[in-house]
């Protein structure tokens, strides 16, 4: 390989490794209704679902609206993320709603998989119902 072919392909890395960077820090947003149906709502999807990169920021911007039931605490719906295979709980992703719109900064799951999320809070006779499908990419 001649010197000149060698700084080429250098700078083509450098060039790559910098929009790789740049997208990382881009923040994932993802809205996300929990609604008074005691059913997670995303726009444009029939059967709710979220999908993150492993390890990715994350924005969970949530409209709660109340339904027939709900938390002394004022929480009226829930949001923890199980890992499908077990069923254990994932650090840092239990949370709890009030009314109207709120937004969480997360990080999204180191281990790529399947995971569901699960409503914590009996909002209803139609509660456990509440769920969604999880998936973390590579
Ligand atoms: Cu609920």
């Amino acid at each position: 390989m001649g010197n000149l072919q060698f700084c080429r392909k250098v700078v083509l890395i450098g060039a790559a490794s910098l929009l790789v960077a740049r997208a990382g820090a881009q923040v994932h947003v993802i809205e996300l209704v929990a609604d008074s149906d005691s059913r997670y709502k995303v726009a444009g999807q029939h059967h709710p679902e979220i999908t993150v990169k492993a390890g990715e920021p994350l924005v969970l911007r949530v409209t709660a609206r109340r339904g027939k039931s709900w938390n002394r605490d004022g929480s009226i719906h829930g949001f923890t993320l199980l890992r499908a295979k077990d069923r254990s709980k994932v650090e840092g992703w239990s949370l709890l709603f009030k009314p109207g719109t709120q937004e969480f900064q997360l990080t999204a799951p180191a281990e790529p998989g399947d995971y569901e999320v699960v409503c914590t809070v009996i909002c209803s006779e139609d509660h456990e119902g509440m769920h969604m499908k999880f998936t973390v990419l590579p």
